[in-house]
């Protein structure tokens, strides 16, 4: 469907019940239509938590004085095929920008991405925040199937205070350069940051103009330590307002409902608003973490396949079979 930006932002703008319920179940009623009863999920494997950056909402930020873990190849392999044999149906390998990848060149991760590949059969997608082209390439060929690289907001004056001392550019243009690479590419938004409702139609718009296969919202959490400590976690509809026009504007990308920003308890809202994805599943007791929710749910098992599918039945709905995530990457376009 087709929204002007005029028309975004007066979405946006509403608080009238009957006009939200009805853009909630008309993205609904679009999933349905796109892929009936089936909802896909992702496993979430957070392998370094180093990071060389300073972005101002994070939790691991190099200047955040918290304890950080670097996993081995054998530790990610296992948790990743884990998490497979649980029914997520790809695996979203996703690091800090970690100095000492970069010194090695990402030979560590293309090993990794090809032996879930190939050994595993699984999709997956790598998160490494901006990487030189050589890098994406190696990735590339090493067979990930999609690039998550989130510009968090298009206004260029806010991305500058989010994230600080990185370019706008560089962001978009190693975005740009995977999707030239043939991987598909994710864009995402954060809400609450200090955007406006145009930003945020703008933001709608370009998502569908670079042609990203994914496109996600997350509420912004403040996180300890962090210069955004103090800031206030925006109301949840903005983001539920966002996912639905995500799926009127898109009616075939993936959407996620990550679990990262209010654990289990915040799946069913974000199903119902029309995400048909949901990310962030974590295994218990693995010591891996989360990003904006760094260990809420994991521990006790409530950010697992096993838990999501007892809420979608619920709801009439199942986690989908691999078979049925490939077709969707395949046949769906
Ligand atoms: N380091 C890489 C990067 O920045 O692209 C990949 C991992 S990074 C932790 C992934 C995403 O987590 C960020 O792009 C941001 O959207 C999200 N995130 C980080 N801190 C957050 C917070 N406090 N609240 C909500 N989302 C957050
Ligand atoms: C998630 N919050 O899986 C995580 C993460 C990174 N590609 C995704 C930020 O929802
Ligand atoms: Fe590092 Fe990514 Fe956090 Fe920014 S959002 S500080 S790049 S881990």
């Amino acid at each position: 469907m087709d929204f002007s930006k005029e028309e975004l932002v007066k979405i946006i703008r509403s608080d009238d019940p009957e006009l939200l319920s009805e853009l909630f179940r008309t993205a609904r009623d679009i999933r349905k239509e796109v892929q009936g009863n089936k909802i896909f999920a992702y496993g979430f494997v957070y392998f370094t938590t180093y990071c060389r950056n300073n972005c101002n909402f994070c939790y691991y930020r190099k200047s955040n004085g918290i304890e950080r873990y670097r996993k081995k190849a054998d530790e990610i392999l296992e948790i990743s095929k884990s998490l497979i044999d649980s029914g997520v149906n790809l695996i979203d390998l996703t690091m800090g920008e970690d100095p000492a990848y970069h010194e090695e060149g990402f030979d560590t991760l293309a090993q990794i991405v090809r032996t879930i590949k190939e050994e595993y059969d699984t999709p997956v997608m790598v998160s490494p925040g901006v990487v030189d082209k050589e890098i994406i390439d190696k990735l590339a060929d090493a067979g990930a199937d999609f690039y998550a690289l989130y510009q968090e907001t298009h206004n260029r004056r806010l991305f500058s205070q989010l994230r600080v001392g990185q370019d706008y550019d560089e962001r978009m243009n190693a975005k740009l350069y995977a999707k030239e690479k043939g991987m598909f590419i994710e864009e995402g938004l954060l809400a609450g940051v200090g955007e406006s409702e145009e930003d945020i139609a703008d933001s709608l718009l370009i998502m569908g103009e670079i042609g990203a296969r994914q496109v996600r919202v997350m509420s912004f959490i403040p996180q300890e330590g962090s210069p955004m400590e103090s800031c206030r976690t925006p109301d949840r509809m903005e983001e539920l307002k966002i996912i639905a026009l995500m799926r009127h504007l898109y009616p075939t990308a993936l959407i996620p409902a990550s679990l990262d920003v209010d654990g289990i308890k915040g799946l069913k809202d974000r199903i119902n608003a029309g995400a048909n994805l949901i990310t962030s599943i974590i295994p218990p007791k693995s010591g891996f973490m989360g990003v904006a929710q760094n260990t809420m749910d994991v521990d006790e098992g409530g950010r697992t396949v096993k838990e999501a599918a007892a809420i979608l039945d619920e709801m009439g709905l199942r986690i989908a079979e691999k078979d049925e995530y490939r077709d969707f990457l395949r046949e769906v376009k």
